[in-house]
């Protein structure tokens, strides 16, 4: 197990109900973690918690709501408070509109959720790390934060933020053994895009039809190797796509 230790390590997962998140919890249940599940939706938490055979803290969490996450977070109980392993996934896209349509609330809440939720979960708990000489940051970024495609506006904004927030605070972290990789993902296929069409079950169907895409297990094992390298090597950023997704290249519009 990573870090050395003999105990059990802690995961503190957000975004836990579904998708990356639940299955980044099962994963990392076959190894006896001790799991922090936070989310919005309870039952999906209580019933995931349940499944697990491994001791879970559920929590349920806005991670939009700053004083939640950190009275959530000052709040957690003795044996879930050593927080070895972060998991920053909570979060979404709203919305495949150009910048000039797009709804602007999609866009608040991408910031509120992808940017500054990971900011307040991250500030809450990394002090922690640091005192301890010890922990890992994961942040769920997406290809959609380097590779720029039509409607992806705010959300890919979004998620260059976390590239990038990402090796800024390994630069903080010099000197420390706290280890932070950003982890881009390509198309995968969870309730992502059930969220980004606002529950058009058509839509998001459509998104995954004809190719294989990632799966969320495919994400979790992804995870779950990072974490459990030697405690001396950091992985600062891995990329995966489906081999069945590329890149398109430019757009010329000719005359
Ligand atoms: P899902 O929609 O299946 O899961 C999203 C999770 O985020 C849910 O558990 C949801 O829980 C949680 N969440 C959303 N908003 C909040 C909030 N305000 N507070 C707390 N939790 C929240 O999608 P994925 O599993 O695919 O997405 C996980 C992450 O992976 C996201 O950051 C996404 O951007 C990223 N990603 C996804 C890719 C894909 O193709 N699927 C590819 C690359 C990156 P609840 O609603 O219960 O609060
Ligand atoms: C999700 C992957 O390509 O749909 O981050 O933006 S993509």
């Amino acid at each position: 197990m990573a870090h050395g230790s003999a105990s059990p390590l802690v995961v503190f997962i957000t975004g836990a109900s579904s998708g990356f998140g639940a299955a980044i919890a099962r994963r990392f249940a076959t190894v006896g973690a001790r799991l922090v599940l936070a989310a919005r939706r309870h039952d999906r938490l209580e019933a995931l918690a349940g499944e697990l055979g491994v001791p879970t803290h559920v929590v349920d969490l806005d991670v939009q709501d700053r004083a939640a996450v950190e009275a959530a977070i000052a709040a957690l109980p003795a044996d879930f408070a050593a927080v070895d392993v972060l998991v920053n996934n909570a979060g979404g896209a709203h919305g495949l509109e150009p910048a000039q349509s797009a709804d602007v609330a999609d866009w608040e809440t991408m910031i509120d959720t992808n940017v500054k939720g990971l900011l307040y979960v991250t500030r809450a708990i990394l002090p922690g790390m640091v005192a301890r000489d010890r922990g890992h940051i994961v942040n769920i970024g997406s290809v959609a934060g380097t590779y720029p495609y039509p409607g992806g506006n705010v959300y890919g904004a979004t998620k260059a933020f976390t590239a990038q927030l990402s090796l800024n605070l390994r630069a903080d972290l010099a000197g420390k053994r706290v280890r932070v990789t950003s982890i881009e993902p390509g198309m995968a296929e969870t309730e992502f895009s059930l969220v980004r069409f606002k529950g058009d079950e058509e839509k998001a169907k459509a998104a995954y039809q004809g190719f294989p895409p990632l799966s969320a297990d495919d994400v979790a094992e992804a995870v779950f190797w990072c974490a459990t390298l030697p405690a001396h090597v950091n992985v600062n950023r891995l990329e995966l796509m489906s081999v069945m997704q590329s890149f398109a290249g430019f757009s010329i519009k000719r005359s």
